[in-house]
Formats: structure tokens, C-alpha cells, sequence
């Protein structure tokens, strides 16, 4: 992509053209060293994004859930950037058609943007792009950012370390246990929602409710209990309450100074991320080239030397910058 072509779209871009933003998002899951280009042309964002983390078992009704909350929230003129990191989701093409037509009316909302996100490739490049389009999203004036993910898989709970609040989904139906428990998602939830109420639940709320009773390690350092929370995501049943618990946590969160921290911890990770790549690249590129065949040979005498190899790098590495500082 040429510069001036960037120029163009971030102009668009600035005039809240969708189409825009949806360019920019392929072209940094693509091309992740176009970001820098990109995003340095973007001005500081006028306000944060607020983020939710949407997670459950499979069929749990995230994606009808999410559809439920992006009409309600922008009834009240609220603007949503969702992005799905569920491979089966309606949003990436393994749909059924059913599903592709329930979630169209959100879709088309001009306050509204749905993107997924495939979990090919690595945990790294799938927690980059869904960091990116985050940043994306947010300089595109997005007021609350989604991500819909299922909750199994290194990758897709890597995901919701971006969220400011996690919403974890059960259902009734899946042998009426605590389907999360198991998976070792539910300790992450802030808000627990025990979906299909219609279908009953009532019995998995209490089975919630009591293991929040008993047990201190879901009250976190702030002192949040979290709340459990049963909805009919098809007739809309318990949003209001779940909305209104969403935002008793932003303000508790707020309050208590995490969602500072949130913050902050993870952009220092989006820094060292960044970091990490160009440095390995710089070391790939400049460094290990001319010395592969003598590290090889020292690996075949003694594969223990491997770490003494790398200090032996790293020192070439730092007398490379000393020399480049001159
Ligand atoms: N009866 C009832 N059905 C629901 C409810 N919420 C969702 N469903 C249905 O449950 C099925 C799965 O819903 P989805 O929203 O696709 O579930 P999901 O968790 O996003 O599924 P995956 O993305 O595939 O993991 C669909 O047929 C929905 O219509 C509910 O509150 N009650
Ligand atoms: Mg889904």
C-alpha cells in the first residue's frame, strides 16, 4: 500500500467511513508493519473505549446476547465496535444462514461495526490483530468495543486479558453443572450470566450464587462481587439489569483505580510485544545469518550450550547498538 494511499483512507477514516475501517483492519492483520504507518496519523482518541469480554461455551448464545446489548445500547445512542474471535461465529462465514439474518438489523446500524477475527495462526498474531483493531475501533470514536470469544483455547481466552469487564455465559441444558467451572473460566468473570432463561437456569444462578458465597477468591482485590445475571438474549429479558450491572462495574472498577491499571498494563504489554518483534527481527536479520553455521556446530557438539549461544548473541546484539551510537 502506497503512503498516499494511506493518506487517503485515513481522511476517510476521519469521516467515519466504515469502509475505511474496515481496510485498516485487514491491512494490519496482514501486514503488521504497516501499523506504524497507519496509526501515526491518527490524532489521540477523544475519549477511551470502554471494553467488554463476552465468553461461554459454544451455542451459549454469545453472538445473540451481543446482538440483544448492540440494540439496546445503541437505542440509547451508543456506539459499538464488536469483534469476534469465534471461528463458528455468524460474523466469519461458518454460519448458518439463520444466524446471518438475526444478526443483520445490528449490523447494518450506523452506530454499530462487526468484525471477526480467524483464529488461524498464532496465539501472538491472534492477540495482535484483536489489540490492533481495539486501537482502530477506539480512534474511530467507538464508545464500547466487544469481543465475542469462546471459552476454550490459549487463544481465545488470551483475548479478554483486553477487556475492562468479562461476561461469562452459562446455559441451562449442558447436564445443569457450572459449565465453566471446569474450563477455569468462570474465576475471570465479572459479571456471570446464566443465559436462555426461558429454558430455565434458575438452578445454575443458585449453584453460582453459592459458590460466590464460599469462595473469597472471586472477590477481587477490589472488593467486586460479581453479580449473577439471568437473560433471555431472543425476547430481551434481564438487559436492563445486565446493563446496569455492566456499568455498576465500570464505575466500581473506575473507582477503585483498576481500570487505570487495566490500562496501563496492557499497553506496556502492547509495548513490549512490539518491541519483542523488532528486536528478534533486527537479531533474525543482522545478527544470525553470519553465524548459523558456527552456532549449529556448537549446538551439535552440546545442545546445553543453547543459552550460553544466546548470551553470546545478546552481547553481539548490545555491541552492535554501542557501535551504531557512535
Ligand atoms: N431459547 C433460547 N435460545 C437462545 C437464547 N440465546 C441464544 N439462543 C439460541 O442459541 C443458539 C446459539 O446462539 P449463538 O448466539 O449463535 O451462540 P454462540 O454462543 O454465539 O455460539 P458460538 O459462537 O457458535 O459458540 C441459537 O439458535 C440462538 O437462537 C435464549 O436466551 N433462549
Ligand atoms: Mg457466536
Amino acid at each position: 500500500v502506497q503512503p498516499e494511499k494511506i493518506e487517503e483512507l485515513v481522511e476517510k477514516f476521519k469521516q467515519k467511513d466504515k469502509s475505511a475501517l474496515a481496510r485498516f483492519i485487514s491491512l494490519i492483520e496482514n501486514e503488521p508493519d504497516m501499523a506504524s504507518a497507519v496509526f501515526s496519523r491518527f490524532d489521540p482518541p477523544q475519549q477511551p473505549s470502554f471494553i467488554i469480554g463476552i465468553t461461554g461455551p459454544p451455542g451459549a448464545g454469545k453472538s445473540t446476547l451481543i446482538n440483544q446489548l448492540v440494540e439496546k445500547l445503541t437505542a440509547q445512542g451508543k456506539s459499538v465496535g464488536v469483534i469476534s474471535v469465534d471461528p463458528s461465529s455468524p460474523f466469519s462465514g461458518g454460519a448458518f444462514l439463520g444466524d446471518r439474518i438475526r444478526m443483520s438489523a445490528s449490523v447494518q446500524h450506523e452506530l454499530c461495526f462487526m468484525r471477526s477475527m480467524a483464529s488461524r495462526g498464532s496465539v501472538g498474531g491472534l492477540s495482535r490483530a484483536t489489540f490492533d483493531t481495539c486501537l482502530l475501533y477506539e480512534a474511530f470514536g467507538f464508545e464500547i468495543i466487544i469481543i465475542e470469544t469462546v471459552g476454550a483455547g490459549q487463544s481465545e481466552v488470551e483475548v479478554l486479558k483486553f477487556a475492562d469487564t468479562i461476561l461469562v455465559l452459562n446455559v441451562p441444558g449442558l447436564g445443569d453443572s457450572i459449565q465453566c467451572q471446569k474450563a477455569g473460566i468462570i474465576e475471570i468473570g465479572d459479571i456471570l450470566v446464566v443465559n436462555k432463561k426461558d429454558l430455565g437456569g434458575e438452578e445454575i444462578a443458585v449453584q453460582l450464587d453459592l459458590m460466590l458465597d464460599d469462595a473469597v477468591m472471586f472477590i477481587g482485590e477490589s472488593g467486586w462481587r460479581p453479580p449473577v445475571v439471568q437473560t433471555n438474549s431472543i425476547s430481551g429479558e434481564g438487559f436492563d439489569e445486565l446493563i446496569e450491572e455492566i456499568w455498576n462495574h465500570k464505575n466500581h472498577i473506575t473507582l477503585s483505580g483498576e481500570l487505570v491499571e487495566k490500562h496501563k498494563k496492557r499497553m506496556k504489554e502492547k509495548l513490549m510485544d512490539v518491541l519483542q518483534f523488532k528486536i528478534r527481527n533486527f537479531i533474525l536479520e543482522q545478527i544470525y545469518p553470519k553465524i548459523e553455521s558456527s552456532v549449529w556446530d556448537q549446538i551439535n557438539q552440546n545442545k546445553y550450550s543453547v543459552y550460553s549461544i544466546a548470551g553470546d548473541i545478546y552481547n553481539t546484539f548490545l555491541s552492535k547498538l554501542k557501535g551504531s551510537d557512535e
